[in-house]
């Protein structure tokens, strides 16, 4: 130190401004202190910059014209998409308030071709993906998937289609039961490597999050949705978004039939998975984030309070009740320009929950609730949630809604 003591230009005080350059233009190029500690600590979490999300179109009027990786011309056809994408950009808006019309939608997917189906038009696909949704009276949620998913999955550059499982009729409503109809319906139509099981209202937020299948286990993609503050409500949470393979599905024996109403159906599903010797695979935390959309209980899709005992029973039902016990009528099937929409009839709900009084004129606990939350019922249901919340599943996991209230609770 000495030598640098006496004046500005000696070799030693110029060698140590060099080298706080050097120090300063190493750190902001590792992109601050964040990206600096997640170097030194050899994170292997991927990191995604979510403030600054691009909009879901973004790349996709490369698609179809020349791309510098992808020169036009039938030899190029031929050539494998590349993996991953370059079109990814990580992080994307989800828009959620007044979707587009079905026909607007369409306008802005131009490549999508009947039925919903998609292939990317510059190289051969190295995925093929089937999206089954399962669906009753969610119009604008439908519209805003089909407007988040399509360009979403086409940057992605994998051979897909949306298949849309409409339960028809008043019954309960069922969605394992139609998450088997549409696997099968699917199978029927082409030759799936992957199948996705896909909520109408969860909206992936980063395209690196890729809509293909793990080749051994089930995938669960939702992993990380903001409902649950963007992260795993409890561990063998498997609702939301999931991916089987056609193969990975007949080894668990499809899903439950038995299901009507809300609630235990993917626990259930979890558990199939285990029985049936496998396990389940997620993608990282920073990579699964979802956003699903707000909404209220839906008519005719109550609380199973049977979904208990119905889980208690998962081990001696799963070789039984699944897809070799599907039973169902498919009403119609129709190529939409976004969807392919399959209407079928399930059949009933052998135990329907009790119908309501009707109501009553000038009754009190009408006036605050215009979603027959009010209901007498509907409050007992509400008020025992808490105490259930301790209650597991024969699986050691939580029910979503009661883990929910029990981390209400810590928080
Ligand atoms: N679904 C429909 N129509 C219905 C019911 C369900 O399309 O009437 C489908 C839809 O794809 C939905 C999925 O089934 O995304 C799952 O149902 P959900 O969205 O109701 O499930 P979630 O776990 O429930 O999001 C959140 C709380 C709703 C209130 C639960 C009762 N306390
Ligand atoms: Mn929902």
């Amino acid at each position: 130190m000495l030598c640098c003591g006496r004046a500005l230009d000696s070799p030693c005080t110029l060698a140590l401004l060099v080298g706080f350059q050097f120090a300063f233009v190493l750190y902001f190029s590792l992109g601050g202190f964040r990206s600096l500690v997640s170097v030194l600590v050899h994170s292997s979490e991927p990191e995604f910059d979510y403030s600054r999300p691009h909009d879901v179109y973004t790349n996709l009027s490369q698609l179809g014209s020349l791309l510098p990786s992808y020169p036009s011309g039938a030899e190029h056809q031929h050539r494998g998409c590349l993996l991953p994408s370059p079109l990814l950009v990580g992080p994307v808006s989800v828009h959620l308030s007044s979707p587009l019309s079905l026909e607007e939608i369409k306008e802005k997917n131009p490549l999508v071709t009947p039925g919903g189906h998609y292939r990317p038009p510059d190289c051969e696909p190295r995925h093929h993906t089937a999206i089954v949704v399962p669906y009753r009276n969610r119009q604008s949620h439908l519209r805003t998937l089909l407007y988040h998913l399509h360009p979403f999955l086409q940057r992605q550059q994998i051979h897909y289609a949306v298949y849309i499982v409409h339960q028809s009729g008043n019954s309960t409503f069922n969605r394992a039961k139609l998450l088997n109809v549409g696997v099968r319906e699917a199978l029927k139509e082409e030759d799936w490597g992957c199948i996705f099981l896909h909520d109408v209202d969860l909206l992936p937020e980063n395209d690196h999050n890729i809509y293909t299948c793990h080749l051994k286990y089930p995938t669960h993609l939702s992993v990380a949705m903001d409902k649950f503050r963007y992260r795993l409500p409890y561990p063998q949470y498997f609702g939301g978004v999931s991916a089987v393979t056609p193969d990975q599905y007949l080894k668990m024996n499809g899903f439950p039939n038995q299901y009507w109403g809300w609630g235990g159906e993917d626990d259930d599903i979890a558990a199939r998975v285990r029985l049936s010797g496998m396990k389940i695979v997620r993608p990282p935390v920073a990579v699964g984030h979802y956003k699903m959309i707000k909404h209220k209980g839906d008519q005719g899709n109550e609380q199973n309070p049977r979904r208990f005992d119905l889980l208690k029973h998962t081990r001696l039902n799963w070789k039984s009740d699944g897809l070799n016990s599907l039973t169902y009528e498919l009403l119609s099937k129709t190529l939409e320009p976004l969807y392919t929409n399959l209407s079928v009839n399930i059949g009933e709900d052998p135990h329907p929950p009790a119908k309501k009084p009707p109501p009553l004129k000038n009754s009190s606990y009408l006036a605050d609730d215009d979603n027959n939350k009010g209901t007498p019922e509907r409050k007992s249901t509400q008020a025992t949630k808490v105490e259930e919340g301790q209650l597991k599943t024969t699986n050691g996991s939580l029910d979503v809604a009661q883990k929910t209230a029990v981390n209400q609770e810590i928080v």
